[in-house]
């Protein structure tokens, strides 16, 4: 059967952080560390700290600001990450909130409820807790029915759950899917790092996923063809995980949050996206000239504008792959989906589009979509 993306949510955090804010937070820290190891700096023990600047980011990324959850800890040059209060085992978890919050969105954009639900895929790049499963708490916070699993893909976390959300409903395994991609990276970036400060942002993005026949709300999205793939590689990785306290490891250790070889991640991604989305387009019998839109990940406008240039030789003009990582940074797996979530209701039906991830692993996905 047919298969429809027939609404998307969005939860965006109530705190924005800008690029002005977040430099002055870090200069400080910089400061504060400088002058508490100025007599290991003095005997050339110790490198110091150097400033980094609103112009950098902006040129380097095209990241203006960022939402997060807690921007006071963030901010406080004697701290430098978010403050969240641990909650007890009977209250929904911030992760299941905000996910929450988006689901009820995307219902209501489908003309569903809870109960129309009978699979719940929570998919991020990172889980609050080792088990239960993320999307359990959230299958029982909207009185969904049939079953719910977390899975991770980092930044195509999204992608690749729209897939199984897909297959779960071409084969029957469901009816009605909610994807969920509650992304809480201020808790995995190193706000204390220069070269990767600037690069993330707090949201929480999801998606119905139905079978065409029982779609009933005004914006469907026909699904043409899904397809993943991935390729290992370290240039962006993150140690955090349950040995740690086995391996006798320091929380503060670098590798346990966030970390990349940016360069070698911009020159690997950029080749490898526009190869997967023109192979996938021609298994589909489809050219990228054809597209109306790609909604691409949000990691940095440059390494967009290189994509779609060896897509269609041309430029990555708002009309063609829509930016939103000027007001959200790279918000993980979300980012794609904040593209598509607000940069489509100018299409008409018929036209087509593609939802391209680019993550850690590597790993891409793209699913092809046509306006019903
Ligand atoms: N302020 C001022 N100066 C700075 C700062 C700062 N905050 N940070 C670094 N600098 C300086 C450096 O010291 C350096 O100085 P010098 O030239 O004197 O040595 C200079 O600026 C240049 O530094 P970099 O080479 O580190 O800077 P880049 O131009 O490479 O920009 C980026 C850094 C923006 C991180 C860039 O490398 C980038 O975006 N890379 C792509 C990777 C990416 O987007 N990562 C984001 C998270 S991962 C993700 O979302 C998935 C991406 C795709 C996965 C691939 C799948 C196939």
């Amino acid at each position: 059967p047919a298969v429809v993306i027939s609404g998307t949510g969005l939860y965006r955090p109530p705190h924005v952080i800008t690029n002005a804010e977040l430099v002055a937070a870090f200069n400080a820290y910089a400061d504060l560390q400088n002058a508490e190891h100025a007599a290991a700096i003095a005997a050339g023990e110790r490198q110091p700290l150097t400033h980094s600047s609103v112009e950098f980011i902006e040129k380097a990324s095209g990241i203006k600001q960022r939402y997060v959850i807690d921007k006071a800890g963030v901010l406080d040059p004697a701290r430098m990450y978010p403050r969240f209060e641990p909650r007890p085992d009977e209250q929904l978890s911030l992760m299941a909130e905000i996910a929450v919050d988006a689901a009820r969105k995307a219902l209501a954009q489908a003309g569903k409820t809870g109960a129309d639900v009978d699979a719940v895929l929570c998919s991020s790049a990172n889980m609050q807790r080792a088990y239960p499963a993320m999307a359990v708490e959230i299958q029982q916070a909207l009185g969904a029915g049939g079953y719910g699993f977390d899975m991770n893909v980092a930044c195509s976390s999204a992608t690749f759950a729209l897939e199984q959300a897909v297959n779960a409903v071409r084969t029957g395994s469901a009816r009605c899917v909610l994807v969920v991609n509650p992304e809480i990276t201020s808790a995995h970036l190193e706000w204390r790092d220069r070269d990767c400060h600037f690069i993330f942002g707090d949201v929480c993005t999801a998606l119905i996923v139905e079978r065409a026949d029982t779609a009933t709300g005004a914006d469907q999205w026909e699904v043409l063809g899904t397809q993943l793939v991935t390729q290992f590689s370290s240039n962006i990785r993150n140690n955090f995980g349950f040995m740690n306290r086995a391996e006798d490891r320091d929380p503060n250790d670098r590798d346990l949050t966030f970390y990349q070889e940016g360069r070698k991640v911009f020159k690997d991604v950029v080749p490898m996206a526009a190869a997967h989305i023109e192979g996938h387009l021609a298994k589909l019998g489809l050219e990228p000239t054809q597209m109306r839109r790609f909604w691409l990940h949000q990691a940095n406008q440059g390494m967009n504008q290189f994509v779609i240039r060896k897509l269609v030789g041309g430029e990555a003009g708002s009309e063609i792959a829509p930016l939103i990582l000027d007001e959200y940074a790279n918000t993980a797996s979300a980012g794609s989906i904040i593209a598509f979530h607000h940069h489509r209701a100018d299409l008409a039906a018929g036209d087509t589009g593609v939802i391209c991830s680019f993550g850690a692993g590597y790993s891409i996905g793209s699913v092809v979509v046509k306006k019903r």
